[in-house]
């Protein structure tokens, strides 16, 4: 880099390319120092690099599992997860702090600039929650509902995982090199001058990026060709259809956003122009390349979760997913529109006219398949003898709440509403309503419902309740409240506002709504770290659900179907019919397997009712 810099005549070296040169180092540094790159570099040395993978050792305490590199697709799910949460909760600490200044108007506590950081920080980090959290249930949930002992690279699913440390740590230390500006988006040309902390965050994101398209190769290989004996396309838990689709999004489009980073940071560290207008560049250029990204990434954070809401309704409601081939087609049709939209986040940039009208169109077309998501969630209700424990709560709390963050979209999809509403709180709450809709539910819903598969425990239900009847109103008032001075004018990404507006209450209301929502997390927090030591146990199918990961003992095996028998003979949801969806022989357990003759047909499992 000295060389390059030399060439173009700039100084050999400035504060700025050494911090990022440092940064870098120090997460390949990190990836040698906790062991993730040893295989690799055994293995590009010649030697034998024997899989590592075996049972717990008995001697340890379980938690030191989790904090050391492994290659268990379950254990790295979990890390997944548990990252996630504490990633979240940063990311409401951010959000909180903010808040508050935003409770009333006139600046309190805050400078603008750091106004700004934390907001931009909240957005990120809160991206990065998602994007660990889609990563904990594909990984943990994919390999054992296809019946498959693992992913098909484990190795490089370690290395997705770990890479993530790093980017995080960079992300949030820009806070302390001078922070950023520009929100999370990064367009140049403020991002091209924001202080130091824009290139931190620009290396932090581009690492967290290379996570997932990381994760989203070792997925689509492990979904083609891991699948247990049986599983047809067509009979895979819909889940697994709704990883796969994201996991095409992720490993095609991410790049664009990495390329569109890496850009801006060259432009900086060697002062090449190509988004500065004076040196023939162009701005627009930067943010076709970070929608086309960006935009396929709302499905990428919001598909897992209406992949969940498929996946539990039929277990509550007793009965089959109404339209299963549709919902699974529909998953890969929204990842198809996905890519067909982007420009809808550009109306107001200066784009040329006649690009409009297709990417209106384009962007209406997403709602016909994610209708037929609704229908289908509709049709599998009708009728069906419905109980409501959390996890169910929380399912149907994500279908309302997505169904709202839907009904919202299409005013900004729409040139001429568009073009009044960019911009604006409106935005805002439409965001946070297809986030929470599409994410955040659906992600308390499945750790609820897999808990007791991850630890043999259960979580305490009363808790559960408590947690979701204090979030659900709260985030109501929330979000309504910024759509609210959305619709009245107020500006987003802005420190402050004119008292004349009269925007003050519902601001202060907005940001009380918010404190709730953090109380509701707060009690989902202790209710997950009591319920880890002292929660009752759950070691059977505690819900009678029929896929199989719930036809083995939780916590699963290490190896997971490695001791039992393993076919699909029947179809994942039909509750009501007799036979098992897998042919597992609980009773077989460890050692032998039986001999296929004395069992000619094995006791249906867990045949629904
Ligand atoms: C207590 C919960 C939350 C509160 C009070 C909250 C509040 C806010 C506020 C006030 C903004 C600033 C908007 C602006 O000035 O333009 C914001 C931005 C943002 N929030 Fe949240 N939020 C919460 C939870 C979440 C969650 C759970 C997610 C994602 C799953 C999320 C994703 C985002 C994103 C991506 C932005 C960036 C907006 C931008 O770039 O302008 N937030 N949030
Ligand atoms: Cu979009």
């Amino acid at each position: 880099m000295i060389v390059i810099r030399l060439a173009l005549g700039l100084e050999a070296w400035s504060a700025e390319p050494i911090t990022v040169v440092a940064a870098l180092i120090g997460a390949i540094a990190f990836l040698f120092g906790t062991g993730v790159m040893s295989d690799w570099t055994q293995w590009a040395l010649g030697h034998d690099t024997p899989e590592e993978h075996h049972e717990p050792d008995p001697r340890e305490p379980g938690w030191v599992r989790y904090f050391n590199v492994s290659t268990d697709h379950k254990v790295i799910g979990i890390q997944y997860g548990i990252t996630s949460v504490v990633v979240l909760v940063l990311a409401g600490l951010f959000a909180l702090i903010f808040r508050t200044e935003l409770a009333a108007s006139g600046m309190q506590f805050l400078t603008p600039q750091l106004y700004n950081t934390l907001m931009g920080l909240h957005g990120i980090v809160m991206i990065a929650s998602i994007l660990l959290g889609v990563g904990a249930m594909s990984n943990y949930l994919v390999p054992l509902l296809i019946g498959a002992s693992d992913m098909a690279f484990p190795r490089l699913n370690a290395l997705a995982y770990w890479v993530n440390v790093p980017g995080a740590l960079l992300v949030v230390s820009s806070l302390f090199l001078g922070g950023f500006d520009t929100g999370w988006t990064g367009y140049p040309p403020l991002s091209a001058r924001a202080p130091l902390g824009m290139q931190m965050f620009f290396l932090g994101v581009y690492l967290i990026g290379l996570s997932s398209i990381l994760g989203s190769l070792n997925l689509v290989v492990t979904t083609v060709r891991m699948r247990a004996p049986g599983m047809s396309w067509f009979r895979m838990p819909i889940f697994v259809w709704a990883s796969f689709a994201t996991a095409l999004i992720g490993m095609t489009a991410t790049q664009l956003i990495g390329l569109s980073f890496m850009m801006v940071m060259i432009q900086r560290l060697l002062g090449l122009g190509f988004f500065d207008p004076a040196k023939g560049g162009n701005v627009i250029l930067f943010q076709h390349l970070f929608w086309f990204y960006s935009h396929p990434a709302v499905y990428v954070f919001i598909l897992p979760g209406l992949g969940i809401i498929s996946e539990l309704l039929p277990v509550f409601v007793r009965k089959p997913l109404f339209g299963y081939k549709w919902i699974a087609m529909s998953s890969m049709g929204i990842a198809l529109v996905g890519f067909l939209v982007w420009a809808h986040h550009m109306f107001t940039s200066g784009m040329e006219e006649y690009l409009r009208v297709p990417f209106m169109y384009s962007t209406m077309l997403v709602a016909v398949p994610t209708g037929v998501k609704f229908f289908s969630w509709v049709g599998t209700l009708w009728r069906g003898k419905i109980i409501y424990p959390t996890p169910m709560l929380f399912t149907l709390g994500a279908i309302i709440v997505f169904l709202f963050g839907g009904l919202t979209g299409p005013p900004n999809g729409t040139v001429a509403t568009d073009l009044h509403l960019h911009d604006t709180y409106w935005i805002v709450g439409h965001f946070h309503n297809t986030m929470f809709g599409g994410f955040v539910y659906p992600f308390f819903a499945a750790i609820y419902y897999w808990f007791p598969k991850m630890t043999g425990r259960r979580m305490n239900e009363r808790l559960g309740k408590w947690h979701f009847w204090l979030m659900t109103p709260a985030f109501w008032v929330m979000t309504f409240g910024q759509m609210r001075v959305g619709l009245l004018g107020m500006r987003r990404r802005i420190a402050d506002y004119d008292p004349a507006q009269g925007f003050d209450t519902t601001h202060l209301v907005v940001t009380i709504a918010a404190f709730a929502i953090a109380l509701s997390v707060l009690i989902f927090l202790i209710n997950l770290v009591n319920s880890i030591r002292r929660g009752e146990a759950a070691t059977e199918n505690i819900w009678r659900s029929r896929s199989p990961e719930w036809q083995i003992p939780s916590p699963a095996p290490a190896h997971n179907y490695a001791d039992y028998p393993f076919e699909v003979i029947a179809e994942p949801y039909d509750y009501g019919a007799t036979p098992a969806y897998v042919s597992i022989d609980p009773a077989a357990g460890r050692g032998p397997k039986p001999a296929p003759h004395t069992t000619p047909s094995r006791p249906a499992a867990a045949a629904g009712d």
